[in-house]
């Protein structure tokens, strides 16, 4: 059973859906422009059961979590990260999980740093603490929506509208140049040492869009940390090898 609702947070209504009925929760935060719907579909039709409950919204900005249009600072993802748990303590959840892919593992680490009485695990994916010269220039290359094929593209843009879609991904990657420059390229770097939680990283060794570099980063920059990679797997690991992924989630969750 599946339900999407909205609730205030801080001025934001956001989007979110739960299902599932377990005593165990964990919140799922969706990548870059990325929503409950695109995003997780495999994990909320597969993971939820007697003992888990799933919990994921759309980002502020993002999803049906709109009006008003995504703002882009150079801290917007601790902002999501602020919001994510104050939505949490609204909806009466205390204690729970991450799961969260990209930008959205982001958003978990500064969470299991932030709020750590809160947080019970940790999982992330395609995630990255900092930037590079070389992942700057990926950002670069793909900001052009127009060079993109058209099998990324579309459902997007059926999403967002053309508009909305090419405006906010330009802003995204502007964003990240921005970090780049006026804060050492550091987007959680400095937190990785307060996660005190139990953490999964899972990468794909052929992601082309975050570097395999970053998770070992990871492993070696969290405690408690375990490093699962994905011999075949590039940035979409979740969607592409759904079945092998929920496991390895499940079990980790157990
Ligand atoms: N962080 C992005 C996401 O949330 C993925 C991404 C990383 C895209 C680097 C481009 O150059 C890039 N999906």
């Amino acid at each position: 059973k599946m339900s999407a609702s909205q609730v205030m947070v801080d001025g934001f209504q956001l989007n979110y859906e739960k299902a599932g009925a377990g005593s165990k929760v964990a919140l799922c935060l969706p990548g870059a422009l990325g929503s409950i719907k695109s995003d997780f579909g495999p994990q909320l039709s597969s993971l939820p059961g007697k003992d888990l409950t799933i919990v994921c919204w759309d980002p502020p900005g993002y999803g049906q979590s709109r009006p008003p249009p995504r703002k882009f600072s150079n801290d917007f993802l601790r902002q999501d990260a602020r919001l994510a748990a104050q939505m949490m303590k609204n909806l009466g959840y205390d204690k729970y999980a991450l799961l969260g892919w990209s930008d959205g593992g982001i958003t978990a680490l500064i969470m299991a740093a932030a709020f750590p009485q809160q947080i019970s695990e940790c999982v992330l994916w395609g995630a990255n603490a900092y930037m590079t010269e070389k992942d700057i220039k990926i950002y670069k290359n793909i900001r052009d929506v127009s060079q993109w094929s058209e099998r990324m593209r579309a459902p997007l843009e059926a999403m967002y509208g053309k508009e909305y879609f090419k405006d906010t991904w330009e802003s995204w990657v502007d964003a990240y140049v921005k970090i780049y420059e006026e804060e050492n390229g550091n987007l959680c770097r400095d937190c990785l040492d307060k996660i005190t939680c139990s953490t999964l990283i899972i990468h794909g060794k052929k992601d082309p869009v975050v570097p395999i570099e970053h998770a070992d980063y990871l492993h070696n920059n969290i405690k408690a940390s375990k490093l699962v990679v994905i011999e075949d797997g590039k940035h979409n690991v979740h969607l592409r090898y759904a079945e092998e992924f929920n496991k390895i989630v499940a079990e980790f969750l157990n």
